[in-house]
């Protein structure tokens, strides 16, 4: 049994101090959550044995540690939990197809992680001999450590969302050895009787509040799997070419409170043309890498996109 944080004398820092420094650098929230082992741990085992996790074989990997997470970095004591908002602002034309909020700049990999990077340093200036930074990138359980932050509640889509915010933000954590005194964790459920989520959801991947089959999400579908896009789904993808935000789009607490990003690297860059079928098909690899090589379109590549795109053009025709 790990022992709680909260016992922990306090260090050369306060967590106010580093939270101001957050939000100096431009995260929009910061809160210490303790390395204590999840209170989820049941339900991830349960989740993976179901197969909702698809293909993505590192979630079965990294199971050990999500549910200890004292076990990722040692002798790290808390995890400094930080939100980086990337609303991108505009809105996109409703015809034809279109991709992510998230993915219309620059890869928040390398966005996230070189703001991350200065919060270590300053950590590590403060006296800190261990300050690792995960951006998306390792095995941590970034939602259930941004509640016990205390920055918001898991909503019945599965997202983290802050009153006063909404959910359009990334989760960054920087595990460090410094004895911050733990935030208080999120205790309220703010989604009340709200179903929106999942009555919204085309594919029905929200199969009960808080339950997610990934394996029917778009997001998964267009992102994460290598396979087509299986035809029984592919009717249903009202437009997504890359990830799916309507989850997010329908909740009230983004209707009402989502701001957008002062990042400008989150910004649309318009390089995605969503009213032309063929707008993948006439480019070559050259010109993909050139456009989309520093975006999350990288990932699956110019061969995937076509493959979305097709699929994407297919939902919208009909
Ligand atoms: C795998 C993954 C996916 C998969 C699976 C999503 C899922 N819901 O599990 C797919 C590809 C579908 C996906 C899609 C998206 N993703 Co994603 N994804 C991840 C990743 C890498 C792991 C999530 C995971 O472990 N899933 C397995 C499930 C079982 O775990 P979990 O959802 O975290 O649930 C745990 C807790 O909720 C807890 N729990 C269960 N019940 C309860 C109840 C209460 C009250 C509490 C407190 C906790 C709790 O136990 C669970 C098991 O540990 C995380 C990054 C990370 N390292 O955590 C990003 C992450 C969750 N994704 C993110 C984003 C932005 C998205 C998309 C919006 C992208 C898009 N526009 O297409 C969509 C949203 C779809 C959705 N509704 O979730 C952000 C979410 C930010 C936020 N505000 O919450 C994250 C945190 C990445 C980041 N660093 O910012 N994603
Ligand atoms: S991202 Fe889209 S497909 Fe996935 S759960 Fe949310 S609404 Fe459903
Ligand atoms: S749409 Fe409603 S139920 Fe879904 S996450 Fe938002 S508040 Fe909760």
């Amino acid at each position: 049994m790990v022992k709680s944080e909260r016992e922990v004398p306090p260090g050369p820092v306060t967590a106010e101090e580093v939270a101001r420094e957050a939000e100096r650098l431009g995260f929009i929230a910061c809160g210490i959550a303790t390395l204590e082992p999840s209170r989820h741990q049941q339900a991830l085992d349960d989740w993976l044995r179901a197969g909702y996790g698809g293909t993505m074989r590192y979630l079965h990997r990294q199971a050990r540690k999500r549910k200890e997470p004292s076990a990722i970095v040692a002798d790290a004591r808390v995890a400094v939990v930080v939100l980086e908002s990337y609303l991108p602002p505009g809105t996109r034309s409703a015809s034809g197809v279109t991709i992510a909020k998230y993915a219309r700049g620059t890869d928040y990999h390398r966005v996230m992680r070189q703001r991350l990077g200065r919060l270590s340093a300053w950590l590590e200036s403060h006296g800190a001999r261990v300050a690792h930074a995960w951006a998306d990138d390792g095995p941590v359980p970034e939602r259930e450590l941004a509640q016990r932050a205390g920055l918001g509640w898991i909503g019945k889509n599965t997202m983290l969302i802050r009153p006063g915010a909404g959910s359009f933000f990334f989760i960054g954590a920087v595990f460090t050895d410094l004895p911050l005194q733990p935030s208080a964790p999120f205790a309220a459920d703010h989604c009340g009787t709200c179903t929106r989520c999942l009555e919204a959801c085309p594919t029905g991947a929200i199969v009960e509040p808080r339950l997610l089959d990934a394996t029917r999400c778009i997001s998964y579908l267009t992102i994460e799997s290598r396979a087509p896009v299986p035809e029984e789904l592919v009717p249903r993808l009202e437009g997504w070419a890359f990830g799916c935000d309507i989850c997010n789009d329908v909740c009230p607490w983004n209707e009402r409170f989502a701001a957008p990003t002062t990042i400008t690297a989150y910004h649309d860059r318009g390089a995605v043309d969503g009213s032309d079928p063929e707008f993948f098909e006439r480019m070559d690899e050259v010109e993909f890498a050139r456009r989309f090589g520093d975006t999350p379109l990288e990932r699956p590549g110019l061969e995937g996109m076509r493959r979305n795109w097709r699929a994407a053009w297919k939902s919208v025709r009909r």
